[in-house]
């Protein structure tokens, strides 16, 4: 029993260490530069959207969707990098409006603004974080621009280390940002038009690792395993995995 066991977790290496040292490789590297979002709602907001990013040099191409967001008022939106690179969920709270998350709460979740996703004419650095005049407006919107960095920030991004926050939150449902509770961010501003509405991470996008796949050649394992950590992403994969090994334990214990 304890052989066929051990025989079974080294058949499982072996299948899983093909796809493995080509995936994460290629992935690592970013070759292709692009990334992908899809953002949830913070603070019940019932806001969401997606984003899509290439990276190519210091050049950051970025388009952005929204919706369900505060109508008829701005909403900042940045790339924060810094802390865990992820974003906090829904139901946590903060020292916001009876408990609502404010910006600064989940800082060690999503880190820092470091670029400021204002339309033209506005910057796109942090100095630019609550630029009001020059982010969009309303309940939904699309956005568009390619903006300059960093070789650090490009390197970050590219990494998937980047998170998209879009700000703005009608905890009360007065239409407005409004209320007693000061912005954490700026005081002269109500919480409500600073606290985070949607937030994504910006991931590796998948779609050059077939490429990656043929490369590795050879093998039928190969072949099959690599279109579904594809389709099905890195947690499938975990699963897909343990279900190889599973197989081959029950393969050989039918063999003797
Ligand atoms: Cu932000």
């Amino acid at each position: 029993m304890r052989t066929t066991r051990i025989a079974g977790i080294a058949a499982t290496a072996m299948l899983v260490g093909l796809p493995l040292a080509a995936g994460p490789a290629s992935a690592q590297a970013n070759e292709g530069g692009e990334l992908t979002a899809q953002l949830s709602q913070l603070n019940d907001s019932g806001a969401s959207g997606t984003a899509w990013a290439k990276v190519d040099g210091n050049q950051v191409e970025i388009k952005l969707e929204t919706q369900g967001l505060l109508a008829d008022a701005p909403h900042a939106q940045h790339i924060h990098i810094g802390g865990q690179n992820v974003c906090p969920t829904n139901d946590q709270k903060g020292k916001g409006f009876e408990g609502a998350l404010q910006t600064s709460d989940a800082a060690d979740q999503y880190g820092a603004v470091k670029v400021s996703l204002t339309k033209e004419p506005g910057k796109t650095d942090d100095s630019a974080a609550l630029d009001v005049a020059n982010f969009p407006k309303g309940s939904e919107s699309t956005y568009s621009r390619t903006i300059t960095v960093d070789d650090e920030m490009a390197k970050q991004i590219a990494d998937g280390d980047g998170v998209v926050v879009v700000h703005g939150v009608d905890h009360d449902g007065s239409g407005k940002y409004d209320g007693d509770t000061k912005s954490d961010l700026d005081p002269s501003l109500p919480s409500e038009a600073t606290d985070p509405a949607a937030c994504g991470e910006l991931d590796v996008a998948q779609m050059n690792m077939p490429q990656g796949g043929v490369e590795t050649g050879g093998s039928d394992t190969a072949g099959m395993e690599y279109p579904a950590a594809i389709t099905l992403g890195a947690g499938a994969l975990a699963l897909g995995l343990g279900g190889v090994g599973f197989a081959a334990t029950r393969r050989m214990k039918t063999n003797r």
